[in-house]
């Protein structure tokens, strides 16, 4: 089984702890693409008694009847979640409500026993590549957390004032020291939460080939002009004799791998789920 847990984790794991105790709510982020793949099954007792809200990022690059459903399953497990695109900004500015309202009864309580409205505090958590630090330059407006399109670029935990009624604590992604299964690893991998080399790229490669030929055939058929019945080898050899990729009168299967990931990480194979319920 794939594992990639390094050290650094482990420790944000342990400061996420540590604040829940200064946070009203937690906001899970999880990929559109991945919605079961990038939930921290730890989170689960880690969060038992918080307040949480899920919010589906990169949701325009998802299939939205698969994330409609995913968002029923997690509202069967009494969660509330939204989705959001926060490049365009699509809903960003709903997610303070969706907050208010699973902090309904307590925000009742407060006013009751005379306080004062203040901020609602919310840790934003997820695993690496989610969309946390991007989500926040959205709500803040400016650049105030660094972001990048590869794992890990947030190091350590950072307060961060979105307006009078909502502060963020951002927090390093987090993985977990097991992944379920080999697919799990594999679409970590496909949508970039995990580095392309803890997994075989080759085997990736096939299984996303087969995947695309289950759930989403016209797409892989459009793309690139191949028979869906061909068999995995001769389809990537016919993308690498259409874009040339030609090395010592050999296909070279590297480039191949290559255009197919870009591909489905820049929209360019269209919208598709990894995760789907069946
Ligand atoms: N298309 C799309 N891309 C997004 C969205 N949100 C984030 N991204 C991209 O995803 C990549 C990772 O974003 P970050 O905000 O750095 O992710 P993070 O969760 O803070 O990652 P770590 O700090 O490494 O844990 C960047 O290239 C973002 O531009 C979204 O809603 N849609
Ligand atoms: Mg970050």
């Amino acid at each position: 089984m794939i594992q990639w847990y390094p050290g650094h984790m482990a420790k944000a794991k342990k400061e996420i702890q540590e604040k829940l105790k200064l946070v009203d709510i937690v906001f899970e982020l999880l990929d559109a693409r991945i919605p079961f793949s990038s939930q921290n099954p730890e989170f689960q007792k880690i969060f038992a008694s918080s307040k949480r809200l899920i919010i589906i990022t990169k949701s325009e690059m998802a299939d939205k009847n698969e994330t409609a459903k995913w968002q029923k399953y997690f509202k069967n497990q009494g969660i509330d979640s939204i989705t959001v695109d926060s490049i365009s900004g699509a809903n960003v500015k709903n997610i303070v409500n969706s907050a208010k309202v699973v902090l309904e009864e307590k925000i009742k309580k407060d006013l009751a026993r005379g306080l004062k409205p203040r901020a609602i505090r919310a840790m934003v958590v997820g695993i690496p590549n989610v969309g946390k630090s991007t989500l926040i330059n959205k709500l803040t407006g400016k650049h105030s957390a660094a972001t990048g399109d590869k794992p890990g670029v947030t190091k350590a935990q950072q307060w961060i004032r979105i307006n009078k009624d909502l502060d963020l604590l951002d927090t390093p992604g987090v993985l977990w020291p097991k992944f379920e299964s080999i697919t799990q690893s594999y679409h970590l991998a496909l949508s970039g939460a995990i580095k392309d080399d803890v997994v075989r790229k080759e085997d990736m490669i096939l299984y996303f080939l087969d995947f695309l030929k289950k759930y989403y055939p016209s797409n892989l058929v459009d793309r690139y002009n191949v028979n869906i019945d061909d068999d995995n080898v001769l389809i990537l050899e016919k993308i690498g004799r259409n874009r040339g990729f030609i090395k010592a009168n050999e296909v070279d299967y590297e480039k191949v791998y290559e255009v197919l990931l870009t591909d489905f990480r820049s929209l360019r194979l269209g919208r598709i789920t990894l995760d789907h319920e069946d």
